[in-house]
């Protein structure tokens, strides 16, 4: 049987997402939305896709979740995008209904699927599908590291014009402008990025990172960035469909991890078949480590006010 993986919203993110995924026929994909027609259009359009890149996946669009029955992992990108202006927090109620809605939905049609998170505000909504499935911390993973990273490696490479691969970058902390790009931790070709770079470079950069999000908003003006987003997911899905054990920065439950407890926060976790497999701990010095926990307060601040 091929896996199966349910992308609940279709909108620019999911559907990416599926595009991504089926093109690197990781997995069947199931797209999930209240629009009617929406999910069925795009799928059937990406299905006939298929025949033109030689990939054998099956796409279905539906508006009704008995179609995710069996999956191996649930998706959920559902929910309402930044406008210009918003930060992400001001997305708070309305996607923590939507968010829980589709956990309670999809866990009882799929009791044993891995959960991966994008709605925002990121953190928060990790915790809102956990508390929402009662589900371990294992299974409920969210994507927001990997694109901040992915940002933070594609301004170096252009900077220093460099193969994208040959650059490692980690961006830790909350998804949120409170992120914490790790400039010690991240290197060119094993060789540390400050010997690739001036100081005021460097700040460009981590700045810009920092910013990344917003910048895409503020070009396209009606949504959010969903290419970069949507590679993101097919790489946590292709990590633990493929049983990879793949370090990578995703957000997760802390539980004692760089000092704190509790809630979701991003780090470097290792992926695989069961979803999060360990933590992985950076030795930070003291303003990596002050950066991290302003951060972490920022995100607290969010659970507290969501009253999750
Ligand atoms: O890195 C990250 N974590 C992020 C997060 C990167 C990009 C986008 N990020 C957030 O993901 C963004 O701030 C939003 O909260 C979500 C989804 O962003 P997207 O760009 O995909 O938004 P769209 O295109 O508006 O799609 C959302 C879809 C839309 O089609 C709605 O009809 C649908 O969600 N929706 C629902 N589907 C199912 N069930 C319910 N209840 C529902 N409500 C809305």
């Amino acid at each position: 049987m091929p896996n199966k993986v349910s992308i609940i919203g279709a909108g620019m993110t999911g559907s990416t997402s599926a595009h991504w995924i089926a093109q690197q026929e990781i997995a069947d994909v199931v797209l999930v939305d209240i629009v009617e027609g929406m999910p069925q259009g795009k799928a059937l359009d990406l299905q006939e896709a298929m025949p033109v890149i030689g990939k054998d996946v099956s796409i279905v669009g539906s508006n009704d979740y008995e179609e995710t029955k069996g999956s191996d992992i649930i998706v959920i990108t559902a929910g309402l995008p930044r406008k210009p202006g918003m930060s992400r927090d001001d997305l708070l109620s309305t996607n923590s209904a939507i968010v829980k809605e589709a956990t309670e939905q999809t866990l009882r049609l799929s009791p044993d699927a891995i959960y991966i998170i994008l709605t925002n505000p990121l953190d928060v909504m990790c915790m809102v599908a956990m508390k929402a499935g009662n589900l371990p911390r294992e299974r409920i993973i969210g994507q927001a590291g990997i694109l901040d990273s992915a940002r933070m490696r594609a301004f170096v490479a252009m900077e220093l014009e460099v193969s994208v691969e040959n650059i490692n970058c980690y961006v830790l902390g909350g998804h949120g402008d409170s992120m914490v790009p790790l400039t010690r931790h991240s290197n060119v070709a094993g060789v540390p990025l400050n010997k690739m770079l001036s100081a005021e470079r460097l700040e460009a950069i981590v700045e810009r990172t920092r910013k990344g999000g917003g910048e895409i908003v503020a070009l396209l003006k009606k949504g959010s960035a969903y290419y970069a987003p949507a590679a993101a997911i097919a790489q946590m899905v292709e990590a633990i469909l493929k049983n990879k054990h793949l370090i990578v920065p995703v957000s997760v439950y802390l539980q004692g991890e760089y000092g704190h407890t509790d809630f979701f926060f991003g780090v470097p976790a290792q992926l695989g078949r069961d979803g999060l497999e360990k933590v992985i701990e950076y030795d930070l010095n003291e303003e990596e480590m002050e950066s991290l926990n302003k951060s972490a307060s920022h995100v607290t601040e969010v659970v507290e006010q969501a009253k999750i």
